[in-house]
Formats: structure tokens, C-alpha cells, sequence
């Protein structure tokens, strides 16, 4: 008889794992028989080992590989993806990859995403009769059990389990979160490895009784048994993300992309880590963090809430052409924020890279990030080049002359004459944080960057100014409570439709919406009570249009502008005049100097009471749909003023 380590040897070797660590006999038992081909059970905390025991006697795997973070590590798991097709090479770069995932398997999926507690109301809150809530899915803890048990039991036959310790944040700084996720995907591990900061550094950091967030994720195989992409398992039928706030865990079944996969991200930095931060007494967001210096050398760090497809890598990213301004960025999609002992709000970035949108990222509109995105980066759902490049909507100045185009779909592609996109318009660069080349140099500061202003955006079309600055701290948070914005390909609504994404946050609460603007409007009293004040909060919008459809506002470089405003607000500049919706530059306080396109400033700029009247009478009507019984009085009053000012325009 072979012992176990002899049996599993050459298995080890046939995928290309890493170094097969000689693990005694004894430990084997301890795992339930489920052979170990990387690391030593020694390693794990006794929490941390009972966690994997049970994920695998539910998952039942072939062997169980506890991640190392290493770099041949992850070069053999590449090796591996890449013979069996998962991903390819591209050697026009320096180690970089593209996966196509399966076409059903392209975004996030908020509709089958649940929040578990023990009342509905701690989840969502209650809408009117008659009225479906539209704030997140509440899921009962017996049918939680029920998903669960429906789905994961040998849900990794025959696969290896992969155990990803991860950390949310600088591993040992104060303000970090650590996780465990187990999953049966290398390319998650591989996503994790740049999105996080994972592996063994990790683990030494838990002690026997240390808490984590426990994910356990798995890609899945149909009820059929049937993989119709073998290269990309998935199980789109039965997808379904879940949450339980009161232990920590997230459990994914059935989608390998992104924000349903990469359990670090929205599920852990946002909805766990919303619930955590409503306990503990600061922001989880999904917001961007920057650093902008002026020409006086003066620097100050900003914060912004567009929701997902709204710009704010880009923003995150920009290069000023305001002449002496520079711009460096601390993070692109979450901010972690907490008052310190003097009641300054300051952020940290919780996560280790970029998962950008690829579609519309070039060098004329996101240079830094076309700088990041050309080594050590994971592609996923773009076109490819037969010169062994990448190719998206955006790209095309940038193609080499003669080369030919194989979109996502893995197609013939023809610029000019193929009618469909050539990258999927959800298509992503997963790209390490370190290598952009304007990285704050304190992007990794383990009390996190100073905040003096606060931002919320979106997609409007129609009547919403360039900026406008909020009368107050509550009415920041109403302004907030109120975002709405253009449908976008990040999650799987159909069609450009405006919809309501208070906070950028619809997709990612995890508790009831109402006790989240309750906290929110805390905090005011959290940073005097601090000795500190709260930051100015202000909206911008970017993608106001003319009557021909063309977009006002330049964007991109160009909204350093706008920043630059900003910033004087913040130095108490008095460069604006009050509107019923709240304070506008003044005529000439935005710097047009040097713009390349005439920009019409009083369209950019105007506020209409027709509009405006609509918008107010939107926002009631979504307020008592959704949240009868849950608005915080505040936010209704500040909605009361909003309309007792526009009427009197
Ligand atoms: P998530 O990663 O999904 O959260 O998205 P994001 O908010 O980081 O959006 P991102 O910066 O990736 O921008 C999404 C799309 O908006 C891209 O196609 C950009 O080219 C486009 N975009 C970003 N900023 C601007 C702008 O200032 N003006 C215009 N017109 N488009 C912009
Ligand atoms: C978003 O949709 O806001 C993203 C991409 O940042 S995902 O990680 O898929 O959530
Ligand atoms: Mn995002």
C-alpha cells in the first residue's frame, strides 16, 4: 500500500503544483483523510483548521492546497490554467494573462445576492404594500442552510481546494480585516493574490482563537452535471452570493467573475465590512481615495462615491491639466473611513490592486493606468491581438498596423465592420496597486490618509450640474441618500435606465438602508465630539449631455478643474452662490483656462425648477416606496426643504 503522500505525489506533480512540502502521516487524519499538496496543517490556527475541516467534509475535494502567496506558487497555478485553456498567455507583456469566462458569466449578479439575519428589517428595509424592496435581498437563516445544503455538498469532487488567507488593509495595521476563503478556482487564487494581500504572512498573524471573515466559494457544476465551458466551470442557474453579518461569512456558489468571486472585495470590504464598520463606529464605502497637490505645493486627500462603471478609476487615476496640480491615488473602488482621537476622518484602501473597467481606458483618457495594466496583470473578457496584446472599445489609436483582433468571445473581429463589441463591456484588468505610477506614496499608511472632502457622482444625462456643494453635513447625506445614475454593464440590468444608487452603495449594503443614513448622519456628532469636524460633501457629475446627445463636459484631465473648485471650497474660498439645491461656483470660478473644447457653461451649470421639481417629486416617491418606514426624520426634512426651496425659484 502507498502511503497518501506517495499516492498524491504525482497528482501534484501532473498540475504543477508547487513544492510538495513532506507533511507526516498524522496531519492526514486530521483533515479527514483530504490529502494537503501545499503547506502544512501546522500552520493553521485552530480556528482557521476547523474552518477547512468542514469546508472540505461539505465540498469533499480531491486534495486541499493551502496557499502560500509565493510567486513560483502562482506561476505553476498559471502553467496550469493555461493548459487547460482557462487563460492565455500574452506575450506582447511582461507575465500577462487573458481569461475568457464563460458568456454566461460576466458580472456581478445583485439578484441573487443575500443578506442572513434573523428579521428581515435588519437587512432591507420594509417597503410599501404592493411594492418590491429594491435596497438588497434578505435571505431567513433556515433557507440560508437550505441554499447551502442545496448546493455544496461534493461540490469539488475531483477538484482541489484552495485555502486563500487574505488580508483586507496593510497586513498588521489597526484598521485591517483578516479572511479566510476557500475556493476551487486558480484563477480566484491567482485574482487574490493581486487584489489582496494573501498568503503566509497572512496566517502567522492569527493566533488559535483569532477571528476572520470565513468565504467559502465554489464555481460549481450544474444540476445536470453538465460544464458547458470546461476551461470556465460555472453554474449560472443556480448562482447565489450569501451573507451572515452575525459570523462573518460569506458563502458563493456558481460564478467565477469578479465581485461574486474575489470574496474579498464587495463581499467582505463592503457588505461584511459595512456591518462591522456600523458596529465599530466607521464607513465602509465604495469609494475611490485620492491625493491632490496644487501648485502651492498644498495637499489634501479626497474620497468618492460614484457607483460601479461611473469613473472613479479614472478620477482615482487622473492625470490634471490644470498646469501644477498633481494627483496621486490611494485606492480606486473602497475606502475604509474612521474619525482618529483628534476627529480627523482619515481612509485606508483595503484592497492590494486594480480591478478596473478595460472598455474606454487609453492613453489619451487613463494613461497611469495603461502604465499599470502592461505586466503582472490578470485580463479578463477582453479582445486579444495577433501580436499577443489586448484590444478594447477605446484602444483603437493604440493597435500596432496589420495585426488582427480575436474578441472576447474568442471571434474573428474587424474594426469597422464587426457590429458587435470587441471586449465585453464589463471586461477588467485585475492589475497589482504597486506598479501604477502615480501611487500615493502613502497608499499603504496604516492609519490611513487625511479626508477633506467627500464626493458623490453618477451618470446624469439630464439637469444635474457639473458640481454643486452641500449646505451642510445632513444635507450631504440626504444628496447622497438621493445618487441616481445611468444603468451600466457591471451588474445584469438590461438597458440604460436611470436608477437609484444611494451612496453608490445599493448593490453592497449590508444592513438596512435606513440605519445605514442613520449612522452616516452620526458621524457629525462622532467628529466633534472628537475635537474634529466633518469633511464638505459634494456631487459631481461628468456626463451631462446636449440635446444632440454629446457629452458637455470633457472629463477625465479636464475634471482637475472641478477638484481644483473643490479644494477652494475647502479653504473657505467664497467662489460660489447658493442654488436651491446647494452652492454652485460662481460665474468664472472654475479655472477654463487652456480648455481644448469650448465647454457651454451655462448648460453645464444651470439648474432647472421644471427638472428640479420632477427630481424632488422622484425621490419622494422612491423614498416612500422603499423606505415607509425606515427614512431617518432628518433626511425627510432635508427633502422637505429641497422642495420648499425649488418651488421658490
Ligand atoms: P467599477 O470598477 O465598476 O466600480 O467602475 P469605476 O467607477 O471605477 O469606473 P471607471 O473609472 O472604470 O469608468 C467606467 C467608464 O466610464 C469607462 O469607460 C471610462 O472611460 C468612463 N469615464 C470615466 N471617467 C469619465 C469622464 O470623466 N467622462 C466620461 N465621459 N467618461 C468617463
Ligand atoms: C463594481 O462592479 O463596482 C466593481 C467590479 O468594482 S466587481 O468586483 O465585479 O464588483
Ligand atoms: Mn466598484
Amino acid at each position: 500500500m502507498p502511503t497518501l503522500v506517495d499516492q498524491y505525489k504525482p497528482l501534484s506533480a501532473a498540475i504543477g503544483s508547487p513544492k510538495l512540502k513532506t507533511v507526516p502521516k498524522a496531519i492526514y487524519d486530521h483533515l479527514r483523510g483530504f490529502p494537503v499538496i501545499n503547506g502544512e496543517v501546522t500552520q493553521l490556527s485552530a480556528k482557521v483548521r476547523e474552518f477547512v475541516e468542514q469546508s472540505a467534509k461539505l465540498c469533499q475535494p480531491e486534495k486541499i492546497h493551502i496557499v502560500d502567496g509565493s510567486e513560483q506558487e502562482s506561476n505553476s497555478l498559471l502553467t496550469m490554467l493555461q493548459s487547460q485553456g482557462t487563460i492565455q498567455a500574452l506575450p506582447k507583456y511582461d507575465n500577462c494573462w487573458l481569461a475568457r469566462t464563460n458568456p454566461a458569466d460576466v458580472a456581478r449578479v445583485e439578484s441573487k445576492t443575500f443578506i442572513c439575519t434573523e428579521k428581515r428589517e435588519q437587512t432591507i428595509p420594509t417597503p410599501k404594500e404592493g411594492v418590491s424592496g429594491a435596497l438588497g435581498n434578505w435571505i431567513a437563516p433556515d433557507a440560508y442552510e437550505q441554499a447551502i445544503q442545496a448546493r455544496f455538498p461534493g461540490c469539488m469532487n475531483g477538484r482541489t481546494m484552495y485555502v486563500v488567507p487574505f488580508s483586507m488593509g496593510p497586513i498588521g495595521s489597526p484598521l485591517s480585516k483578516i479572511g479566510i476563503e476557500i475556493t476551487d478556482s486558480a484563477y480566484v487564487v491567482n485574482s487574490m493574490r493581486i487584489m489582496t494581500r494573501m498568503g503566509d504572512e497572512v496566517l502567522e498573524k492569527l493566533s488559535d482563537n483569532s477571528d476572520f471573515v470565513k468565504c467559502l466559494h465554489s464555481v460549481g457544476t450544474p444540476a445536470n452535471g453538465k460544464i458547458s465551458m470546461p476551461s470556465w466551470p460555472c453554474d449560472p442557474e443556480r448562482t447565489i452570493i450569501l451573507h451572515k453579518p452575525a459570523t462573518n461569512e460569506i458563502v458563493s456558489y456558481g460564478s467565477g467573475y469578479g465581485g461574486n468571486s474575489l470574496l474579498g472585495k464587495k463581499c467582505l470590504a463592503l457588505r461584511i465590512g459595512s456591518t462591522i464598520a456600523q458596529h465599530e463606529g466607521w464607513l465602509a464605502e465604495h469609494m475611490l481615495i485620492l491625493g491632490i497637490t496644487n501648485p502651492n505645493g498644498d495637499k489634501k486627500y479626497i474620497a468618492a462615491a460614484f457607483p460601479s462603471a461611473c469613473g472613479k478609476t479614472n478620477l482615482a487615476m487622473m492625470n490634471p491639466t490644470l498646469p501644477g496640480y498633481k494627483v496621486e491615488c490611494v485606492g480606486d473602488d473602497i475606502a475604509w473611513m474612521k474619525f482618529d482621537s483628534k476627529g480627523q476622518l482619515r481612509a485606508i484602501n483595503p484592497e492590494n490592486g486594480f480591478f478596473g473597467v478595460a472598455p474606454g481606458t487609453s492613453s489619451a483618457t487613463n494613461p497611469n493606468a495603461m502604465n499599470t495594466i502592461y505586466k503582472n496583470t490578470l485580463f479578463t473578457n477582453v479582445a486579444s491581438t495577433s501580436d499577443g496584446g489586448v484590444f478594447w472599445e477605446g484602444m483603437e489609436n493604440e493597435l500596432a498596423p496589420g495585426v488582427h483582433i480575436t474578441d472576447w468571445l474568442g471571434q474573428p473581429w474587424r474594426l469597422g465592420q464587426s457590429k458587435t463589441p470587441a471586449a465585453h463591456p464589463n471586461s477588467r484588468f485585475c492589475a497589482p496597486a504597486n506598479q501604477c505610477p502615480i501611487i500615493d506614496p502613502a497608499w499603504e499608511d496604516n492609519e490611513g490618509v487625511p479626508i477633506s472632502a467627500i464626493l458623490f457622482g453618477g451618470r446624469r444625462p439630464e439637469g444635474v450640474p457639473l458640481v454643486y456643494e452641500a449646505n451642510s453635513w445632513s444635507h450631504g447625506v440626504f444628496i447622497g441618500s438621493a445618487m441616481r445614475s445611468e444603468s451600466t454593464a457591471a451588474a445584469e440590468h438590461k438597458g440604460k435606465t436611470i436608477m437609484n444608487d444611494p451612496f453608490a452603495m445599493r448593490p453592497f449594503f449590508g444592513y438596512n438602508f435606513g440605519d445605514y443614513m442613520k449612522h452616516w448622519l452620526s458621524m457629525e456628532q462622532r467628529a466633534a465630539t472628537a475635537g474634529g469636524s466633518v469633511p464638505k460633501i459634494f456631487h459631481v457629475n461628468w456626463f451631462r449631455k446636449n440635446e444632440q446627445g454629446k457629452f458637455l463636459w470633457p472629463g477625465f484631465g479636464e475634471n482637475s478643474r472641478v477638484l481644483d473648485w473643490i479644494l477652494r471650497r475647502v479653504d473657505g474660498e467664497e467662489c460660489y452662490q447658493q442654488t436651491p439645491i446647494g452652492r454652485v461656483p460662481t460665474p468664472g470660478a472654475i479655472n477654463m483656462d487652456g480648455l481644448a473644447q469650448r465647454v457651454d457653461e451655462k448648460q453645464l451649470f444651470s439648474v432647472s425648477k421644471k427638472f428640479w421639481l420632477k427630481e424632488v417629486e422622484e425621490i419622494k416617491q422612491y423614498y416612500d416606496a422603499q423606505l415607509p418606514l425606515d427614512l431617518p426624520q432628518q433626511i425627510g426634512k432635508e427633502l422637505q426643504e429641497l422642495r420648499s426651496r425649488v418651488e421658490e425659484m
